[in-house]
């Protein structure tokens, strides 16, 4: 059953159906199918074979701009099922998060956030095309534990270490942790840009965060002792 669901919603992605779309995550939660499976098997490889189709010219910017349409309404209905138990908890830390300068994908940013959310972190969500200062100033507005860069255009990766050069000019470089993700980066830009961390994908993100999270504690110990 679970097949039929998540091949009508990859379908429903494809054809920029948002009324399908979020007809199917309200009976995918209905019928206790896990909303981040939902995500993960069923609106998440519609996505991919957009951008795939779109690469070949089988597909133009009208049509992808109804599939994230399409994606945002599912969303709609599963986010709120996702967020549901962090709020329940103490705060693991503060999140300032973002998609970087020039760039206006949100959909993979903001799911990092609800997960993030989801496990009891505070994020706040600067939303799409941050210049490297907002960034930074939010940082230090909000004492933010972790920074947050996605970028999804390869033209825009750059402007990941655009943020990483402002929280250093900002003088917070050594108490803020800085994650970088989104479809062109890797583990290997991460080094090159000098970020704390890079995950491949949100559920990553929140193990990535935990991590830096322990990392710091232990450094704040030994700063103590
Ligand atoms: Co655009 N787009 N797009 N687009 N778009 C891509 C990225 C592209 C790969 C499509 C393609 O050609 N195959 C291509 C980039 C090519 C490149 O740079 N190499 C592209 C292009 C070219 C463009 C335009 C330039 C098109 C044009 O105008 N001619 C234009 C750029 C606009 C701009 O930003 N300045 C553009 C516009 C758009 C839309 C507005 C139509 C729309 C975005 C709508 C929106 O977000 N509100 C859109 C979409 C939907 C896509 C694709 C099809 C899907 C992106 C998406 O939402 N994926 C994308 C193709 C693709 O990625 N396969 C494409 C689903 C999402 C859940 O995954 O975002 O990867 P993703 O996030 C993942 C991980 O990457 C990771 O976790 C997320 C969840 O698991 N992650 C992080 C993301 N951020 C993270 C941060 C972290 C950690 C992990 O820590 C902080």
């Amino acid at each position: 059953m679970s097949d039929d669901t998540f091949s009508a919603m990859r379908k429903s992605i494809l054809d920029g159906a948002s009324d399908t779309a979020s007809e199917l995550a309200k009976h995918a939660l209905a019928a206790g199918i896990a909303p981040l499976d939902a995500i993960n098997n069923g609106y998440v490889p519609g996505m991919q074979e957009v951008g795939e189709q779109f690469a070949h010219g089988q597909m133009f910017l009208p049509d992808m701009m109804a599939s994230a349409e399409a994606m945002r309404a599912a969303l709609t209905v599963l986010e709120p099922e996702l967020k549901k138990h962090g709020e329940e908890r103490p705060s693991a830390g503060t999140v300032v998060l973002g998609t970087t300068k020039g760039d206006i994908h949100e959909i993979g940013k903001t799911l990092v956030g609800t997960l993030l959310s989801a496990h009891g972190f505070r994020v706040h969500d600067l939303g799409v095309d941050v210049p490297g200062e907002k960034f930074a100033s939010k940082a230090r507005e909000l004492k933010a534990d972790i920074v947050g860069v996605s970028a999804l255009l390869t033209t825009t990766m750059k402007n990941q270490k655009g943020v990483i050069e402002e929280l250093a000019k900002a003088g917070l470089r050594s108490h803020v942790k800085i994650i970088v993700g989104g479809a062109p980066v890797s583990r290997r830009w991460a080094d090159e840009i000098g970020a704390d961390g890079y995950a491949k994908d949100a559920m990553s993100a929140v193990a990535l965060a935990r991590e830096l999270m322990e990392r710091k504690s232990q450094g704040a110990v030994k700063e103590l002792s």
